[in-house]
């Protein structure tokens, strides 16, 4: 090799294995018809973007190269609110997004996220894929955006913190807590007493590192995939609401896609997200030891003593009136009376 030549190989070497180190790199040596971009707010590590690496070799195999689903995790293309731009406007074709973030665009949204709402996961999947979920998804197709049928999963969310456990609500109380930009969680932290800051997720780890807020609240899937371990102390199994993540495509681009190739898509992206959720559920079920081992301290709560609280504080009342009797009966026939 000459000296020009090496140094051409080495720096696309060097350019390969970098993408392939960020999950940006995708093996087609030809160009396909459809390149189409999936964005996400997780770390390669986590189920969701296991399972959409997945999916994307089947829709791959499935439309023989027609399709060429790229993936771009971890933010790489910017914060939860920047990526809710991009989808709306078509500059990426596909994204996954908590129904309560969604809840800035389509407040309707938010009604999954409602404290306490959901007991168990039987009655989590009845809702998202009976009336409830399909009454939101018709409010999502109003705009330029549209869900995929079957709802991916976050988990039920947990309170960690750098400065005390939580075991009582009033220890809630004056907390700086980090909270996803959307009304609803402002509201219920609020009720809470608590002092929330909406922050992106890309932005949660340095915000407690740099202790700008003491703690934040996801499921542990979440807590261990992006390490917030390192930066916090302490885990309360508070399980204070279920949260998903809407599969949501680009209306515009979607319709440009010939029928067949939209029913490989559609048909993967659902039959991938009920993959996830059994792995999200395990990975949950499971890493309390894990985490309890890299050093963070764990505690479990009363969620009747939460309910109550918000409960006093007028927080399902207000929530009722805001989403409307008709959709609050749709969520009340799954959760029983919540108020
Ligand atoms: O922002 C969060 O905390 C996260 C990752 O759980 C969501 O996407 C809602």
């Amino acid at each position: 090799m000459s000296q020009m030549d090496r140094r051409n190989f080495m720096k696309i070497m060097a350019a390969t294995s970098a993408a392939a180190a960020t999950g940006l790199y995708q093996s087609n040596s030809y160009a396909a018809e459809f390149t189409l971009k999936y964005a996400n707010n997780l770390p390669v590590t986590h189920p969701m973007n296991i399972r959409a690496r997945e999916m994307a070799k089947n829709i791959a195999e499935q439309s023989k190269g027609r399709i060429d689903l790229q993936i771009f995790p971890n933010n790489q293309l910017g914060s939860d609110s920047d990526m809710l731009s991009q989808i709306r406007s078509g500059a990426i074709d596909y994204f996954t997004l908590s129904p309560l973030i969604l809840g800035t665009l389509v407040p309707a949204a938010q009604i999954s996220g409602i404290g306490f709402a959901f007991k168990d996961y039987s009655q989590v999947w009845a809702a998202m894929d009976g009336d409830l979920g399909a009454h939101v998804r018709g409010e999502i197709a109003k705009t330029s955006v549209f869900a995929f049928d079957k709802i991916w999963d976050n988990g039920y969310r947990q309170t960690t913190s750098s400065t005390h456990p939580i075991k009582t609500p009033a220890d809630f109380k004056g907390m700086k807590i980090r909270v996803p930009p959307s009304p609803l969680w402002t509201s219920m932290f609020r009720a809470f007493g608590s002092a929330p800051a909406s922050i992106n997720f890309a932005e949660v780890y340095s915000a407690l590192q740099t202790h700008i807020v003491e703690g934040q609240e996801n499921p542990l899937a979440i807590i261990s995939t992006a390490k917030l371990y390192e930066v916090q102390k302490y885990c309360s199994m508070t399980n204070h609401m279920w949260d998903g993540f809407w599969f949501l495509g680009n209306k515009a681009s979607f319709a440009k896609l010939p029928k067949d190739l939209q029913e490989i898509v559609r048909t993967n992206v659902n039959a991938a997200g009920l993959k996830q959720r059994v792995d999200v559920k395990k990975l949950n079920d499971t890493l309390e030891a894990n985490l309890k081992a890299k050093g963070l301290q764990f505690n479990n709560v009363d969620a009747d003593s939460f309910r109550d609280t918000l409960r006093s504080a007028g927080f399902y009342a207000d929530w009722h009136k805001k989403f409307g009797d008709q959709a609050w009966t749709l969520l009340e026939k799954y959760t029983g009376k919540l108020a």
